[in-house]
């Protein structure tokens, strides 16, 4: 399957996330993309360089203010202190209910966490570019869709589902799936279906789309009433006003078993098949391997092999956006493995 994949994404390297109260490495790192990188090479996939130019669709994504902090946010870092180069920034007070979101404070922290939904997406100098690059990956897989091409993988991260209108979260800082669905959207698709895979609900692509018809957002995920992102994700969001009906959550205990799993993706897939989508946005992530250190579901490698036939049944033009899986050794095998059981099926 023709990959796109950009060696910006070693620019986004930050160094810690908070985890049970202790400063730790960061899960998300580039390791990740290096082994699906490796693993696409070794089984023969073509990966190619991004080669559009994502802002316009950006901006119908995200908002203007979100977007210029994001790109801004490091040099603003810097400016306030020179020595801050070799600090993480992280935000500490959140405009949470009965606070104004409305008007954007002059002080960094305070913007960091008016523009976050947690303390788990640190910021580094080359955030943006490797954000960028992702984004840019996201619309030139729907231009090669456009083209004719069935299905195209976008091996990039950081991840974005995550990732709302003006927030950055769970690692996540633009959302790919949400920009390769609005630029199907764009390039003639009347109707698109984005489905997330991910073991975490992909509450940014949710609240994207959540009043529209014409993107029907499915999403498989541990239950959020223990899960991360916790505030988002249960099954009783159906959609609202144009979009109602148009949003399906099928949450899923922690500790489910990949039989569970699989009955849920049916689910998810006839709902999808009835939308009658010129296209298909999958979210993919793989944390919902049995080896990832921070989730809880039961996944084996050949289960990927089998999730990829399973989409590759629906017979839709697909791009695949990788999206979490912290298993990083394994994320290689993982990925590819859905990506041929895809193009084994097709
Ligand atoms: N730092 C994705 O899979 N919680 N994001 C981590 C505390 C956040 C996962 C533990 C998990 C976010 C794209
Ligand atoms: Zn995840």
């Amino acid at each position: 399957m023709i990959t796109f994949f950009s060696e910006q994404h070693v620019q986004h390297a930050p160094q810690h996330e908070f985890f049970r109260g202790e400063r730790v490495p960061c899960f998300e790192s580039p390791a990740r993309a290096r082994y699906v990188q490796q693993q696409l090479v070794a089984r023969g996939h073509v990966l190619r360089e991004p080669d559009a130019d994502s802002l316009m669709v950006l901006a119908q994504v995200h908002t203007a203010r979100y977007l210029a902090f994001l790109e801004g946010a490091w040099a603003d870092w810097l400016a306030l202190e020179p020595g801050n180069a070799d600090h993480q920034p992280f935000p500490s007070v959140w405009p949470v209910r009965s606070l104004r979101a409305d008007v954007e404070p002059a002080n960094f922290t305070a913007r960091l966490g008016l523009y976050s939904m947690d303390n788990g997406s640190p910021v580094c100098a080359g955030t943006w570019a490797a954000a960028k690059a992702g984004a840019d990956a996201a619309v030139s897989a729907t231009r090669l869709l456009h083209a004719g091409e069935h299905a195209v993988f976008c091996a990039t991260r950081p991840p974005g589902h995550h990732a709302g209108a003006d927030f950055m979260g769970g690692y996540c800082f633009l959302n790919n799936a949400a920009v390769a669905a609005q630029a199907l959207r764009a390039q003639g698709c009347r109707r698109v279906a984005v489905l997330d895979v991910d073991y975490h609900h992909g509450n940014g692509t949710q609240s994207l789309f959540y009043e529209r018809a014409d993107v029907l957002f499915v999403s498989l995920h541990g239950d959020p009433r223990t899960e991360y992102p916790f505030y988002l994700g249960h099954a009783d969001e159906t959609g609202r006003g144009a979009g109602e009906g148009f949003n399906l959550n099928l949450p899923l205990p922690a500790g489910s078993a990949a039989s569970t799993w699989f009955e849920a993706l049916d689910v998810a897939c006839a709902r999808i098949a009835w939308h009658g989508a010129d296209a298909l946005v999958v979210s993919l992530g793989l944390d919902t391997f049995a080896g990832d250190p921070i989730s809880t579901f039961a996944l084996q490698a050949d289960d990927f092999s089998r999730l990829g036939e399973r989409l590759g049944r629906l017979g839709m033009p697909t791009v695949f956006v990788l999206e979490g899986g912290y298993a990083a050794a394994e994320l290689g095998e993982n990925a590819v493995n859905v990506i041929e059981g895809f193009e084994q099926a097709g």
